[in-house]
């Protein structure tokens, strides 16, 4: 016996598809999963297939049940109320959800969906996804599911996810995914995606990442990692891992294992500023090995805010290692936090240093996600609990300027860095690289350069608040204080030999 399983990723975000468009990686984990279980499984991701599309696979499939992953706030709007139309069609079919943000609002979630959503399973979902099919398959109700860990229905939850012992049991179901050539990021057109290691030892108060995974960090072994590369047929390669090379040991047993077998590819990579420092050898031989973006989370430049967004890194620690990976030639992507409380003075300081550094500066807003520290202390004053606007390009928290004006200076500042790498120096180049992608068929690089002004324009950021708001985040629960490290994970800690 088995079911027919389809697994959905929501569309892209208009603000985020501007420079990248990545393969849904966890959606294809499950779904490599769920196929181990016995299972017939297809995969849509909503970045690359259309609503109506989505329709047309349902019709000729006919799922019995029809997962979401939903690893963004901004896109629960758009995956329940396609889970309400789904139930709609037909009652009896098993509509479920997984995914990082969703993980931290289960039960919100299901209240919403008002009866469109049978389950929704928090953290890894690896483990569960197969017991929890046969578990449906078998007849299973909602106080039956919520006796499986991690999975919350109806009935409310029952025990804790059940953490994945590692990270080697499973692939990423690549053959699911179709049009593949639309995934790409920047220059690395098209590029898939690859998970190395898994969680983030350190705590940052605005991060949701170590929340999850209850501070754990789990490793593929490098065999497995490196036999998963060769066979990705792209040549781009989006290392996902929240800091890549934290271990120097794995960075390099896996390079020597990509020598081994002689993988070429182009890599891009995130990781921070003292982990580069420390593991600079590590980095200097993946640079050999093709590594040639790099995206650092410096957050502030000053140490006060890095202080107050708990970063563990120094001012001076994350300049020098920008500099190191120029030295190093690798293009580096610099992510600053900027605050609603910002004056113009502020943006015009960050504008006269990214008018300074030849690095790509990338500006996030600061917003408190459920799952972080600042939900907790900072959300009393949200504006608004639009969940389209929890993006990070938009401001949930008030803000010192009048709205309209801060997005002017945002749109202003993200318009100077966007000149600078688009203006008369960057353009030569530019056109070389677009013109050689256009000759393999490969026009996102292309598009995307043509996109920036339309999407980013400072009167349609205000103009997004104005929207009839259907549905809304939790309430956060107003402490001020900040909460206890465990009562915020997903994954409670793992037992010692899992976590090493
Ligand atoms: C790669 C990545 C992206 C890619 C997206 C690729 C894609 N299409 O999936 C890009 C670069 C496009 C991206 C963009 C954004 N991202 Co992002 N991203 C990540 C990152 C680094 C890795 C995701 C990943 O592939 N992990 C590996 C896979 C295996 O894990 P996973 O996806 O979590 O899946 C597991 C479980 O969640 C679960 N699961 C997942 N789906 C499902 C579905 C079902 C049915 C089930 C049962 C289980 C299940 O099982 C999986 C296996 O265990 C994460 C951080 C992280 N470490 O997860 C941030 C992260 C998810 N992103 C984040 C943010 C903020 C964003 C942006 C909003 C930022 C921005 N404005 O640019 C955008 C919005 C994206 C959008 N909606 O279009 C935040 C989420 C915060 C939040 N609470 O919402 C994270 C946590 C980063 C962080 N440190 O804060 N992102
Ligand atoms: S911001 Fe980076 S270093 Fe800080 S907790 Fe999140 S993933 Fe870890």
């Amino acid at each position: 016996m088995s079911m027919r399983v389809l697994m959905v990723h929501p569309s892209g975000l208009m603000y985020s598809e501007i420079f990248l468009r990545l393969e849904p990686l966890g959606v294809e984990r499950v779904a490599a999963a769920a196929r181990a279980a016995g299972h017939q499984v297809r995969l849509v991701d909503l970045q690359v297939f259309s609503h109506d599309e989505l329709s047309g696979e349902i019709g000729e499939f006919e799922p019995d049940a029809i997962g979401f992953g939903v690893n963004y706030l901004a896109n629960v709007p758009e995956v329940l109320d396609l889970a309400r139309r789904l139930k709609r069609l037909r009652p009896d079919r098993f509509v479920f959800m997984g995914g990082h943000s969703v993980s931290f609002i289960a039960d919100h979630v299901l209240r919403q969906a008002d009866g469109a959503l049978d389950a929704v399973v928090r953290g890894d979902g690896e483990p569960i996804i197969g017991r929890l099919l046969d578990a449906v398959e078998g007849g299973a109700d909602a106080d039956d599911l919520s006796r499986l860990p991690g999975v919350v229905s109806a009935s409310g939850g029952g025990p804790a996810p059940l953490l994945a012992a590692g990270l080697d049991d499973y692939r990423p179901a690549r053959d699911l995914t179709r049009r593949r050539r639309k995934y790409f990021i920047g220059e690395l057109d098209p590029c898939a995606s690859i998970e190395f290691t898994r969680g983030c030892p350190w705590d940052c108060s605005f991060c949701s990442a170590w929340t999850f995974y209850g501070r754990s960090y789990r490793k593929a072994s490098p065999e497995v990692a490196a036999a998963e590369l060769a066979s990705i047929t792209e040549r781009g390669v989006f290392i996902v891992d929240d800091v890549a090379f934290i271990r120097p040991e794995h960075g390099d047993g896996i390079a020597a294992e990509i020598e081994r077998r002689g993988v070429d590819k182009d890599y891009y990579l995130e990781t921070r500023a003292d982990v580069l420092l420390r593991n600079r050898e590590v980095f200097e031989r993946w640079r050999r090995l093709g590594l040639r973006y790099m995206f650092l989370g410096i957050e502030a430049l000053d140490g006060a805010g890095l202080d107050a967004y708990r970063k563990r890194v120094s001012v001076d620690e994350n300049m020098h290692a920008v500099e190191l990976a120029r030295a190093m030639g690798i293009a580096v992507a610099i992510n600053l936090i900027v605050d609603p409380a910002w004056e113009t003075a502020q943006f015009a300081a960050v504008r006269a240093f990214a008018e300074s550094v030849p690095e790509i500066v990338h500006l996030s807003v600061m917003t408190p996600y459920p799952g972080t520290e600042i939900w907790h202390t900072q959300a009393r004053d949200l504006v608004t609990r639009d969940y389209r606007l929890f993006d990070i390009q938009h401001a949930v928290l008030p803000t010192t300027l009048p709205l309209p004006v801060f997005y002017r200076e945002l749109v202003k500042t993200q318009a100077v860095i966007n000149r600078k790498h688009l203006g008369l120096a960057g353009l030569t180049q530019v056109a070389g690289i677009a013109g050689r992608l256009a000759l393999h068929g490969q026009t996102n690089f292309l598009r995307m350069l043509w996109r920036f002004n339309r999407v980013y324009n400072g009167s349609r950021q205000y103009a997004d608040h104005q929207r009839e708001v259907r549905y809304e985040l939790p309430m956060p629960s107003l402490t001020g204080a900040q909460p206890g490290r465990t009562d915020l994970y997903v994954h409670s800690r793992p037992p010692r030999h899992a976590a090493s």
